[in-house]
């Protein structure tokens, strides 16, 4: 396997991620502007699937309807021209400063009508190209002091916005999910949705929350020192994985939107691992999810890239560091079905009693009367004993290790 990416991987990029000149709060830009059309035909030429962008990264901010229309003609032509298709879409509603207080939370109501047509405008336009995910990042919904905002009163307002943007999309008709992208903070000192948890338990409320979900993104989990392998778990879990953000992140840092794998390898190794073969049930052959034999048994949308090429670089860098996080991706994917398919691990899996989770604790028909009747769960159940039987987890996550590494297996 030569580990070239191919259209059926479904490699997106962000325009804005290549496309970042590279400033920083501490340095001025160290690259020159990129045309999106060129971005579109690099990134065909590495190999991508689908190309993803902000209203902002496509028309610059202020644009008269001439200069938009030309830059989308333009735009959409590179895609006839390449294949590339427009997986999701997104608004900037951070870079300008009418934004400095947020936008769907922002004190000033004028702000927070201006943020929603900004959004609807951009909205029509994922329609127009194909687009079937919006994500919404609020990376200036919050505050740097809690005199700031009343926790409730800027969710009334999150939740109003959302509603708002999900009533539109159904009223236009389009075939367009939205998707709430977490991140603890930066820009803002603490942002409103800050995790995956927070992000779910706030759709859970919302008036539309069948066409609303996720796009977790790996560093902003990190950031916050959560396992991002967990929120993702539970996202597809509770069927809410409608995108995701693939980067690096070395701990709890800066938003370092590294190359992915370049961050907490083996945090990535078991996240292609969940992306490929699905949660649910160990399976008795280890296997998880529906694939079985992996291969997009749990989660089949865009393997998007939303990274920062290295400030360092220039623009073969900028290229390389593209080519690196689907090169990584794939190397992952398969050690992950190595993995999965190694006999030893099935029998590791087996000896830890993975299968078992999966087991109800109920047996079929079985009533909280019947549980309270029978002995053997409390009364002559031996707890010594049982805390006495080991799992055999160091075994399993050493297997784990070999794999990533490609350790040579004793013959
Ligand atoms: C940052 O991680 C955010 C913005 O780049 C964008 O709004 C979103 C889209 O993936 N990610
Ligand atoms: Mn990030
Ligand atoms: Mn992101």
């Amino acid at each position: 396997m030569a580990y070239e990416p191919t259209p059926e991987d479904k490699f997106s990029f962000g325009l804005w991620t290549v496309g970042w000149r590279a400033v920083d709060p501490f340095g001025e830009a160290t690259r020159p502007p990129l045309d999106a059309v060129e971005v579109v035909r690099k990134l065909a030429e590495l190999g991508a699937w689908g190309v993803s962008f902000h209203d902002d990264d496509l028309i610059p901010f202020g644009s008269d309807d001439t200069e938009r229309e030309r830059r989308i003609s333009r735009f959409r032509a590179a895609l006839d021209e390449t294949g590339l298709v427009v997986p999701m879409a997104t608004t900037n509603l951070f870079t300008h400063a009418v934004f400095k207080d947020g936008a769907l939370t922002n004190n000033d109501r004028d702000i927070r009508r201006f943020a929603l047509r900004k959004v609807m405008r951009n909205l029509d336009l994922a329609a127009e190209l194909g687009a079937s995910t919006y994500v919404l990042w609020g990376g200036r919904e919050g505050a740097e002091t809690d005199a700031a905002k009343d926790m409730g009163t800027a969710l009334d307002r999150y939740r109003e916005g959302v509603d708002t943007l999900a009533q539109y999309v159904r009223e236009q008709g389009y075939d367009i999910r939205l998707a709430l992208e977490p991140k603890p903070n930066e820009p803002r000192g603490d942002i409103f949705l800050p995790t995956v948890g927070h992000a779910l338990a706030f759709i859970s409320t919302l008036e539309h929350a069948d066409m609303v979900g996720v796009n977790p993104e790996v560093g902003h989990e990190q950031m916050a020192g959560l396992n991002f392998v967990h929120g993702i778990g539970q996202a597809m879990w509770q069927g809410k994985l409608f995108h995701i953000d693939l980067n690096g992140q070395r701990g709890p840092r800066y938003d370092q939107d590294l190359i992915f794998g370049h961050g907490d390898l083996l945090s990535a190794f078991f996240l292609v691992d969940l992306l490929e073969h699905g949660v649910g049930a160990s399976s008795a052959g280890g296997l998880r999810g529906a694939s079985g034999a992996g291969g997009r048994g749990g989660y089949d949308g865009p393997r998007h890239f939303d990274y920062k090429p290295l400030r360092t670089e220039d623009i073969d860098g900028v290229w390389a560091s593209a080519a690196a996080n689907m090169r990584s991706y794939l190397l992952l994917a398969e050690r992950a079905r190595n993995f999965r398919s190694d006999p030893e691990v099935k029998e590791a899996l087996a000896a830890s009693r993975a299968p078992e989770l999966a087991t109800p604790t109920l047996a079929p028909g079985e009533t909280v009367a019947d549980l309270r009747a029978d002995r053997g769960a409390y009364e002559d159940f031996d707890p010594e004993a049982a805390a006495a039987r080991g799992y055999g987890y160091a075994r399993l996550s050493q297997l784990a290790l070999e794999h990533l590494i490609d350790a040579p297996h004793p013959t």
